[in-house]
Parts: structure tokens; sequence; C-alpha cells
């Protein structure tokens, strides 16, 4: 089996600063974020950047260069840049960072879709800024648009700057709009995968629900792709990732999608979220890919084309 790929998602635009005193949030933050996480063994960083001030999903070009430079000086991590942004910003907004920064990788969304985040924070007691709770209540009459037309503008964009996408499958449908694409030549074999399980509008993270994703995904694509795995929150986040260790798969972890490290212990940082990743790996015998072995099972252009 191919040694496993563990993607980091540093610090994404779903969680909110209240919920953990450990999201990074200014460049400088992110930035050491990653080399921690790349230290402790993931190839892959998913990289969103926020208002330093307020922690607000932002998609300012200064800040995306900010942490990329800082990360670029320090460490070989490949950098996959989201184009999924955050809630209210237009497509423009998220597909700017892929001629600008050319990236290794960028996210490549597979469908428009319902988006909750209200659900996750009802317990939380008060909030530390006063956008959150209007944010995330906003996303009950909220709808993430990636429509075909803007599918096909976020990909002719990454192939016209060499940047490979990685395609986020929330639910079964987003399997079958990209075999649509595949078979019209706007996305091009072999497919990236990540399949996310357990937004509130997409499937759920369960291991059935994965397997059907998987089994989908080989009579659709012949088995002719490589793909990896997000639980959303604890346990699923290792629960899954365990799953996709032993299937061949590869995993994210990280602050973006789960905030604890065992139940009831906040992870401190994306580090620990690694760290757990790669001691689930070893104890179940797969070895983990450094970023340069990463990018041959991912065929990427190198560190030198970004
Ligand atoms: N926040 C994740 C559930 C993106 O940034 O384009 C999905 C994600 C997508 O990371
Ligand atoms: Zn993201």
């Amino acid at each position: 089996m191919e040694k496993l790929i563990i993607t980091a998602a540093i610090t994404g635009s779903t969680t909110m600063p209240s919920q953990s005193e450990y999201l990074p949030i200014k460049p400088r933050e992110i930035a050491d974020e990653t080399v921690r996480a790349w230290e402790e063994g993931a190839a892959v960083a998913h990289i969103h950047a926020r208002n330093p001030v307020t922690g607000q999903p932002s998609s300012q070009l200064e800040l995306f260069n900010e942490i990329l430079d800082r990360i670029k000086q320090r460490c070989s991590i490949i950098v996959c840049i989201t184009t999924g942004g955050g809630v209210g910003m237009t497509i423009e907004e998220r597909v700017e960072v892929v001629p600008v920064f050319k990236p290794e990788m960028a996210s490549f969304n597979l469908g428009s879709m319902n988006f909750g985040l209200f659900a996750a924070t009802e317990n939380l007691a008060s909030f530390k800024y006063d956008w959150e709770q209007p944010f995330l209540e906003s996303t009950r009459d909220y709808v993430f648009k990636n429509t075909f037309a803007d599918m096909e503008h976020i990909c002719r964009t990454m192939y016209a700057n060499n940047t490979r996408p990685e395609l986020e499958i929330y639910d079964v449908g987003h399997l079958y709009n990209a075999a649509y694409l595949l078979k019209k030549g706007i996305l091009r074999a072999p497919l990236h995968m990540q399949f996310i399980l357990g937004v509130l509008g997409g499937i759920g993270p369960t291991v059935q629900d994965l397997l059907h994703l998987k089994n989908t995904a080989d009579r659709l694509f012949k088995k002719d792709y490589t793909w990896s795995v997000i639980g959303v929150g604890y346990p699923a986040e290792f629960h899954l990732g365990a799953v996709a260790i032993i299937l061949g798969g590869h995993m994210r972890v990280g602050l973006e999608d789960n905030l604890r490290l065992n139940r009831g212990v906040p992870a401190k940082s994306n580090g620990e979220l690694v760290a757990k990743g790669v001691r689930i790996a070893l104890e179940l015998g797969r070895e983990v890919a450094t970023p340069d072995e990463a990018r041959m099972i991912l065929g990427l252009k190198g560190l030198n084309e970004v």
C-alpha cells in the first residue's frame, strides 16, 4: 500500500474563535501552526486566511501572501489553498488565490449545498467577538454556491496555473458532478478526491457513508483516483481516518474540522492532531509520506513552480 498522506487543515473558515483559544488567527500563527504540523508528519497544509484582529474568515490576498511566505521560508510542506473561502465570499474572491499564488494544489468544491454552521455552537455560553453569532445564524439561510458555471470557471483557472484540484466531495451527487466534468474534459484524470463527511447539509460521518462514497467512486472512476477523508468533528476525524488508513486512502486532520484530541480534551495545536494521526497509522502498519513522497503520489508540479 502506498504511504499515507496526512493533510493538516490549519484554521479554516467554519470554526469560531470562541470554540477554541488555540485556533490560529494571525498570519504568523497560521504559519507557525503549519510548520508544527509539518514537523509532526503532515505532508500537506490546507490554508485559509483570517482577519488578524477579529478572526473573521478573509479572502485578502495580502494575508495569504504573508502566510504563504512565512511557510515557504521554513518548510517544504505542500500547500493546498482553499477556493471554498468562507460564507458570503463571491466565486471571484474565492478563486483569485489560484492565478496569484499558483499553488501546487487548491480545493475544488463539487456542488452547491446547504452548509449549516449554527448547530455546532448551540451549547456555547458566550461569544468572544460580535460577528460570530450572527455569522453562524446566517447559515440557516445560506447556500454554499458551486454551480456548474462556477465549477467550470474554477477548474479552468486551476489547470491554466498548473494547480492540481483537490475535489471536495460532500455527498454522493458530487461524485456524479465530477464524473460529468470528467466526461466533458473539464476535469482531467487521475482525480484526487477528498470525501467530507459530517457537514450539516452533506452526507453523515459514518463508516457506512464513507464506504458508500468509496464504492460509488470505484464504480464511476474505475479505481483510477486517489482519495482522502475528512470526518468533521470528534471522534469522526480519527474514526474515518482509521478506515482510510486501512483501505489505502489518505486522511485530513486539523482545527478546521475538529477541535478535540480526545473525548473532552481540546486539541492545543494542529501538531497534536497530526501526531495522533501518525500514531494511528503506525499502529495499523501504514507508513506516513513526506511532502516529497506525497508530491510523487499526487503528481504535483513541485515547490519551485509556485
Ligand atoms: N471546511 C471543510 C469542511 C474548502 O476550503 O474549499 C471543507 C473545506 C473546503 O475545507
Ligand atoms: Zn477549507
